[in-house]
């Protein structure tokens, strides 16, 4: 077994400089250890990107490296129960179940889901496409479909690949319209932006102007220049009328910039001509001559921008109003333009960098459907919505064996008591994490993946959403102990296995069929900067660097990136040594215009007018008049101190205040006769959670909201603190058939509830 140590075993104290891959903010941490002890986690204050910021959660990585919970060795069920085995006992009980199931079902009856940490983890991105390829089976799923599938696919289709997202360019605006989101809570999400809050109060002081639309007065939106309390899965329609009034008001306009670039911008005058400000101003609770305004303070501002998340993609017009935030910036000159939303150039290149500039074969969904409902593929994998029907519904092709790598959909997915049945009928599942928590208590077998200390990091994913271009390597704190084995060992040896070559395969041997099969694929890649070279030649080079695994494999992408030294033949280009010579980063600079260069649509512009999306606004014209404003309807949140579902067993992150609290307006506890700090019920059509209600007049009336990720009292599980903080999972009340039409994204804001006062204890 090899593995990337490098690191003196000595007791010295040393210091060493990694990025926090706990969030999207990727800040740079200074961590001093000895031996094999963390003695202190701060932020690095010479990190060129996050300048020192970090937030409680970064210094938690020494908590979770400790937690005596955390998974250390593989555990196998039997007789109900997870009990610890060596490896090797691990991978026969895997190739049995696995090989057993494929035997007797076939390929297509395996199922996998991945879930959020998989974006933050070196190992899974390089890996994930092998074991996946070589289990052979259409029934992916993961946690894209409950968070920014709709915005991946509104912007596949208007700039051709799904990672071409316009990110905001917030350190040069004047003016930001935030809808949906929350960054003083979640540190930001598709706009990669160390210490984003600081970031905010900048934009402020230099005389910018921040607006946040949110159902929720929000730490962001108590931050602002203004709060608009919009009613849940108002934004589509508030974003129309946004957009019908800059063309009716005459100000329309791309920007010299990008005029040649931009197609079907004459179909949007007549398409948005029923979304008036007087038309939506009840549905979304904004009222016409406030939308007027904000539409006018856009064109006004020097630069300005739009930005959407969570509470923009996780409802009914999820793509929808993803596409509607890139109309607004394009059609107020804002697209690709400083200040504005521009496109991040990342080290190790991507989507948009491959293959003709300017030109493509452009995004499409439906290249497969799904088993029982027949609703479209998009991005290689199907809604989690689904993966209930498709594990229960009987059939050729029925879902019997799952793999779980970093993901906890019974607590994350739409109706989780039903999930959580689902997986409790299966023949074998497999997960790979490092808890034994509400998902991982169905699996057979857990393989226990090494903690964030014990590995190297470099943001593949956030580098392509960056506010900056910046490149940072960080090399693992910690060498894995010798019983031990890497993320990607886990997942080559499980390539390995679903392969055929027995629980005793070599993953390095896996690892050389990959690395060569992507070299090979670069070298034949006429728009590479390696296109043609001699593979022996290269291969040589690449041997001397003494880089194996994910380290192999990164530094290939980096010296055939934009910015890289294509093995020799650009003298000023990087490699992956450059990096690591730089442990606090390398800065690239501002963002640069990229348009055409950036398109990657058959037309090689921006289309500004897809056609799904132009017809899904007769749906939107539906909804305008045909609402419910007395129904009550659900939310979620974000707490600094949470991280999605699985940072509740550190004691250090739960002090203060219980937060798994039902908010409420006074008006509606009232209503409801519900006393502060009681116990309520909270009732919607697949489900009931009895929650504490904390009334607070910081939310909108008619709306409430709980928190996700909480939920942790099930038996079978090892989570101790997070037992004694056990909260209620939000998505037992959450709806599995509500989606998203155009994305199969799960519904998971605006659910109507109803709300009970339960006999006082
Ligand atoms: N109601 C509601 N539901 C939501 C949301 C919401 O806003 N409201 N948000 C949604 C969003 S945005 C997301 S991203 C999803 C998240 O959905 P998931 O990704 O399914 O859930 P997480 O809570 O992130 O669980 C991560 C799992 O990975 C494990 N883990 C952590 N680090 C590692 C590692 O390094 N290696 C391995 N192998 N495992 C690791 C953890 O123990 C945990 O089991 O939840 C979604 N669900
Ligand atoms: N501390 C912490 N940080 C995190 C995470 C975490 O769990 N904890 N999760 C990470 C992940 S996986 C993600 S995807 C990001 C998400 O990052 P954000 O999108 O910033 O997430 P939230 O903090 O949930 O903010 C969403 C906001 O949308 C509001 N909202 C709900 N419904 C609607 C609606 O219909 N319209 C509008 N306009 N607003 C609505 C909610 O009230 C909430 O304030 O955060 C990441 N960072
Ligand atoms: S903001 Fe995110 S990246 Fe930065 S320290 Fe906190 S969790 Fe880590
Ligand atoms: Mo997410």
């Amino acid at each position: 077994m090899w593995h990337d140590s490098g690191m003196p075993l000595t007791d010295q104290e040393r210091t060493v400089f990694r990025t926090c891959p706990l969030c999207e903010a990727t800040c740079g941490l200074e961590i001093t250890v000895k031996g094999e002890k963390v003695l202190q986690i701060r932020g690095d204050r010479d990190d060129v990107f996050s300048k020192g910021f970090i937030c409680p959660k970064g210094v938690m990585l020494k908590n979770l490296h400790e937690d005596p919970d955390r998974l250390r060795r593989p555990m196998i069920l039997r007789n109900g129960e997870h009990i610890e085995v060596s490896w090797q006992e691990a991978w026969i009980e895997v190739e049995r179940g696995l090989m057993g199931v494929i035997n007797t079902h076939g390929r297509g009856s395996i199922g996998t889901y991945v879930g959020n940490p998989n974006a933050h983890n070196l190992a899974p991105l390089l890996y994930n496409r092998a074991w996946m390829q070589a289990i052979g089976s259409n029934q992916r799923f993961s946690a894209s479909s409950v968070d920014q599938l709709p915005k991946q696919i509104s912007s596949g289709y208007i700039f051709g690949t799904p990672t071409t997202i316009a990110i905001p360019d917030l350190d040069r605006t004047d003016y930001v319209l935030m809808l949906g989101a929350n960054p003083y809570e979640s540190n930001g999400s598709l706009c990669t932006a160390p210490d984003f809050p600081g970031r905010l109060q900048a934009l402020r002081a230099r005389g910018g102007k921040l607006v946040v639309v949110d159902p929720r007065r929000s730490r962001t939106a108590e931050n602002a220049d203004e709060w608009l309390a919009i009613r849940p899965s108002g934004d589509a329609l508030f974003l129309a009328a946004i957009v019908h009034t800059i063309f009716e008001s005459g100000r329309a306009d791309v920007g010299d910039h990008v005029r040649s670039y931009i197609a079907g911008i004459e179909l949007l005058p007549a398409a948005f001509q029923p979304f008036t400000p007087e038309g939506v101003a009840q549905a979304t609770g904004i009222d016409a001559l406030t939308i007027r305004r904000i539409a006018r303070e856009l064109c006004d501002a020097p630069t300005a921008l739009v930005y959407g998340r969570i509470g923009t993609t996780t409802v009914s017009f999820g793509t929808t109003t993803s596409w509607l935030v890139d109309v607004v910036n394009t059609i107020t000159g804002n697209l690709d333009k400083a200040g504005g939303v521009m496109f991040p150039l990342p080290a190790t290149g991507g989507q948009n960098t491959r293959g003709e500039p300017g030109r493509g074969s452009g995004f499409r969904i439906g290249h497969s459907y799904s088993r029982v409902s027949n609703f479209p593929e998009a991005i290689g994998e199907f809604p989690a919505a689904l993966m209930v029907q498709e594990i229960m519904v009987e059939g050729q092709g029925q879902i019997k064996a799952m793999i779980t790598l970093a993901g906890n959909p019974v607590l994350s997915t739409p109706n989780g008591e039903a999930i959580d049945k689902a997986f409790e009928s299966l023949e074998f599942m497999v997960s790979v994490d490092i808890y034994l928590n509400e998902t991982t208590r169905h699996a057979n077998v857990i393989l226990p993946a090494p903690t964030h200390l014990e590995r190297s990091h470099y943001d593949l994913i956030f580098s392509n959403f960056s506010v900056r271009n910046t490149a940072n390597y960080s090399q693992a704190v910690f060498a894995l102990g010798a019983d031990q084995l890497d993320e990607w060992e886990i997942l080559a040896k499980i390539a390995g296995i679903a392969q055929g070559a027995g629980a005793d395969v070599d993953p390095t041997k896996v690892d050389e069929q990959i690395y060569e099969s992507l070299l090979r694929k670069i070298i034949q890649d006429p728009t590479s900067t390696i296109y043609g070279r001699d593979l022996n030649q290269i291969q040589l080079q690449i041997t001397e660097t003494g880089n194996l695994g994910p380290e192999r494999i990164l530094d290939i992408l980096v010296q055939t990136g934009p910015y890289g030294s294509a093995f020799g033949a650009n003298e000023n280009g990087i490699t992956l040594q450059t990096l690591r010579n730089q442990p606090h980063g390398v800065d690239f600079g501002a963002l640069q215009p990229r348009i055409p260069e950036v398109l990657r649509t058959p037309s090689g512009k921006v289309e500004l007018a897809p056609k799904a999306l132009i017809a899904d606004l007769l749906r939107l014209e539906q909804v305008m008049h045909s609402f419910d404003v007395d129904e009550l309807l659900l939310v979620g949140r974000r707490h600094l101190r949470s991280n999605n579902s699985w940072m509740h067993n550190i004691d250090a992150l739960m002090k203060g205040k219980a937060r798994c609290t039902l908010q409420m307006h006074p008006e509606d506890a009232a209503r409801a006769g519900i006393v502060d700090n009681e116990l309520a019920r909270i009732v919607s059509r697949v489900g009931s959670v009895d929650a504490v209600v904390e009334v607070t007049q910081d939310i909108r009336p008619r709306v409430v909201s709980l928190p996700h990720g909480w939920g942790h009292g099930i038996a079978g599980t090892k989570m101790r603190i997070a037992l004694k903080n056990a909260g209620v999972n939000s998505n037992i009340l959450t709806d599995h058939d509500q989606m998203d039409p155009l994305s199969g994204n799960s519904v998971l804001n605006g659910i109507p509830v109803k709300i009970f006062a339960l006999p006082q204890t």
